[in-house]
């Protein structure tokens, strides 16, 4: 699985061109392309990074890569990240790792999004995957039942659940805030649950990336299927 993920991570390092500005992702599948960017980097080539969360801050500087912010430039030409689920539209869920925030800002930053995966991740229907929903703190029960009135708007339901860390405290994002996991099975309607979910004041943001990514590369025991 590892192998896939640093194959699918190599191809989309064939999209990358000197003197681009690069969103880079989180997760173990983006972590290899840093470090495959890196070696790049160590061998000459000229690149600018913005990291989508502390983690991938700490690989970046560790493997030679120079980062900036989104307060010092402008666009970003390409960000390459993971994704917990892809659909045949390329829309994604993400957030499994926690930092869906920022890589939905960096994203929606970028002129581009290429998205790399082993192919376990590829689903006909976003959903079986639970749902990432990042909230305030403040108001949790409130924005839950806001929450839950989005589903039943978009005809889906199922089970929200507080996010703990390995500690078994309540997992607090990179942003200082909480997320609820909601179990729904199958989301028929990824782009008007996303609508739904946004509109809420308790919700600073949600794993549904609706029409951000334009290339998904997935890699396979057959070999890496590229769909754009
Ligand atoms: C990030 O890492 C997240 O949005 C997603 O939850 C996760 C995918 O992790 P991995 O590449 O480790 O499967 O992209």
């Amino acid at each position: 699985m590892d192998e896939l993920k640093r194959q699918a991570a190599a191809r989309a390092l064939e999209h990358v061109r000197d003197g681009m500005k690069l969103g880079l992702g989180t997760g173990s599948t983006a972590k290899h392309f840093v470090e495959l960017l890196g070696e790049r980097v160590r061998a000459g080539l000229d690149v600018i990074g913005v990291p989508t969360s502390e983690a991938t801050r700490d690989d970046a500087l560790r493997c030679g890569i120079r980062l900036t912010t989104l307060d010092d430039i402008d666009r970003l030409d390409l960000t390459v990240d993971g994704a917990d689920e892809i659909d045949p539209a390329l829309n994604l869920i993400k957030g499994g790792g926690g930092a869906l925030l920022r890589e939905k800002i960096v994203a929606t930053a970028s002129d581009r999004m290429i998205v790399i995966a082993d192919d376990s991740k590829w689903v006909e229907a976003l959903g079986r995957f639970p749902l990432p929903v990042e909230v305030v703190p403040f108001g949790l029960k409130a924005t839950q039942r806001a929450i839950a009135r989005a589903f039943a708007e978009s005809g889906v339901s199922g089970q929200m659940v507080l996010r703990k860390g390995k500690d078994g405290h309540v997992f607090v994002t990179d942003g200082g805030h909480w997320i609820v996991d909601a179990h729904l099975g199958r989301i028929i309607d990824a782009p008007r649950l996303a609508g739904l979910l946004a509109a809420i004041p308790g919700v600073v943001e949600h794993g549904l990336f609706i029409g951000l990514a334009g290339m998904a590369v997935l890699a396979g025991a057959d070999g890496i299927r590229v769909v754009e």
